[in-house]
C-alpha cells in the first residue's frame, strides 16, 4: 500500500492558480466549495470594537494606531453590559457569531479577567464567540479557551516578503507564535489578510500559502479589501483590479476547502457585482452590521436585498437563521474619509 502525502501548497503553485483564466479558476473553486458546503448558504458574523483606538502598533492600514492622526478617540475597555446588549442585538438580527476586537498590541493579564467575563456572557446568549486582542501568551490563550472562547482572530495580513512594508512593531514570526498558542489551547483559528495594500500577485499567493500550510489550516479565513483611511500611511494605496480580489477568494477556497472564507472589510466599496462573484468563487461568510471596528460596513438592508436577489440565505450555528431585524446601532461609525475605489 502506498502512503498518501498531504499536498503542500507553495507560493508558486498558488500564483499559478491565481493566473488561471477566470472561468477555470472559478470552476475549480466552485467544485471545492460544493464538496464541503451548500453554495447558497452564508454565515453571518457581527463585529464590535470593545476597546477602540490608541494602539501602540504601527500597522500601516489601521485607523486605530496611535502612530497616525486619523481622528479616532482612544477609549477604555467597554463595560460587559454594553457588550452583551450589542451581542443580543446582533443575535436578534441573525448573526451566529459575535466577534469582538480590541486595539491592543497584546492584552495585559488583568485585561484577560475582564474579557473572560465578556466571553462567558456572550456565550450564555447562545452565540459563537470570537475575539481579536493582539498577541497572546500561551497561558492567556488557555484562560480564554477555559472561558469558552470559540475562535481567536489574528491575521498574517500579507506575505512574509511584503510584511515589512506595512508593519515594523511586530514580526511575522510573533504572529505565527500567537496562532500556535491559540491552536495549542484548543480554540478555532480565524486568520486571513488584506488585499490591495500595493502588494503583488506573488504576495497574495505567499499569504495564502502561509495560511494553507498552517497545520491544520484556519477554520475561518477573513479576506479584507483594504479600506483606505485618510491619515494612515496606506491612504493612497494604488487601486487594485477588483477581479484580483475575486481571484484571491477563489484561490483561498481551493487551498483551504473546508474553511469559512469571509468577505470582511471593504465589502461596501466592492459593490454588489464583485461580491456576487466572490460568493460564486467560494466566499461563504460576511461581517454583518452597520460598522466594522471603526469604519462603516455594507448596509444590512442592502445585504438582505443582495441575498434575496442572488437566491442565497444566511445560516446560523444551529441550522438556518435568516436575518429578522436590523441590529441596533452600537456606536456611530466614525465619519473617516475613505478613498473611493475604481469599481
Ligand atoms: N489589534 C488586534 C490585532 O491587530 O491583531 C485586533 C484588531 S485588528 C483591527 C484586526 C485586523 O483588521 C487586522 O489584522 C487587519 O487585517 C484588519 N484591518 C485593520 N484595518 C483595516 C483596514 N483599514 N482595511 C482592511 N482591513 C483592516
Ligand atoms: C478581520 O480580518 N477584519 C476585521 C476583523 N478581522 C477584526 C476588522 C476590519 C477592520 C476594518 C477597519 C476598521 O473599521 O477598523
Ligand atoms: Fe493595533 Fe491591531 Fe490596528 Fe495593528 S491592526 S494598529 S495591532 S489595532
Amino acid at each position: 500500500m502506498t502512503a498518501t502525502t498531504t499536498p503542500t501548497w507553495t507560493a508558486e503553485r498558488i500564483e499559478a492558480l491565481l493566473a488561471l483564466p477566470l472561468p477555470e479558476l472559478m470552476w475549480q473553486a466552485q467544485q471545492a466549495h460544493r464538496a464541503h458546503f451548500d453554495p447558497t448558504a452564508v454565515q453571518l458574523s457581527s463585529l464590535l470594537s470593545i476597546k477602540t483606538g490608541g494602539c501602540a502598533e504601527d500597522c500601516g492600514y489601521c485607523p486605530q494606531s496611535a502612530h497616525y492622526d486619523v481622528g479616532v478617540k482612544a477609549d477604555k475597555l467597554m463595560d460587559v453590559d454594553l457588550v452583551l446588549a450589542n451581542a443580543q442585538a446582533a443575535k436578534d438580527a441573525g448573526a451566529s457569531r459575535f466577534c469582538m476586537g480590541a486595539a491592543w498590541r497584546e492584552p495585559k493579564d488583568r485585561d484577560i479577567d475582564k474579557v473572560a467575563a465578556i466571553v462567558e456572557g456572550v456565550k450564555a446568549l447562545g452565540l459563537e464567540t470570537c475575539m481579536t486582542l493582539g498577541m497572546l501568551k500561551p497561558e492567556q490563550a488557555h484562560r480564554l479557551a477555559d472561558a469558552g472562547l470559540d475562535y481567536y482572530n489574528h491575521n498574517l495580513d500579507t506575505s512574509p516578503e511584503f510584511y515589512g512594508n506595512i508593519i515594523s512593531t511586530r514580526t511575522y514570526q510573533e504572529r505565527i507564535d500567537t496562532l500556535h498558542a491559540v491552536r495549542e489551547a484548543g480554540m478555532h483559528v480565524c486568520c486571513g489578510g488584506i488585499v490591495g495594500m500595493g502588494e503583488g500577485r506573488r504576495d497574495r499567493a505567499g499569504l495564502l500559502a502561509e495560511l494553507a500550510n498552517l497545520n491544520p489550516y484556519p477554520e475561518s479565513v477573513p479576506i479584507n479589501a483594504l479600506v483606505r483611511v485618510a491619515g494612515t500611511p496606506l491612504e493612497h494605496a494604488p487601486d487594485l483590479d477588483p477581479f484580483e480580489f475575486v481571484r484571491t477568494v477563489a484561490a483561498a477556497r481551493i487551498v483551504m476547502p473546508r474553511a469559512w472564507v469571509r468577505l470582511s472589510a471593504g465589502r461596501k466599496e466592492l459593490g454588489d457585482g464583485i461580491q456576487a462573484l466572490c460568493f460564486l468563487a467560494g466566499a461563504n461568510s460576511i461581517f454583518y452590521g452597520d460598522t466594522l471596528l471603526v469604519t462603516g460596513n455594507a448596509d444590512v438592508d442592502a445585504d438582505r436585498e443582495l441575498f434575496a436577489r442572488l437566491g442565497m440565505h444566511a445560516v446560523g450555528v444551529a441550522g438556518d437563521a435568516p436575518p429578522s431585524a436590523a441590529p441596533a446601532r452600537k456606536r456611530e461609525s466614525i465619519p473617516l474619509h475613505v478613498a473611493a475605489t475604481e469599481s
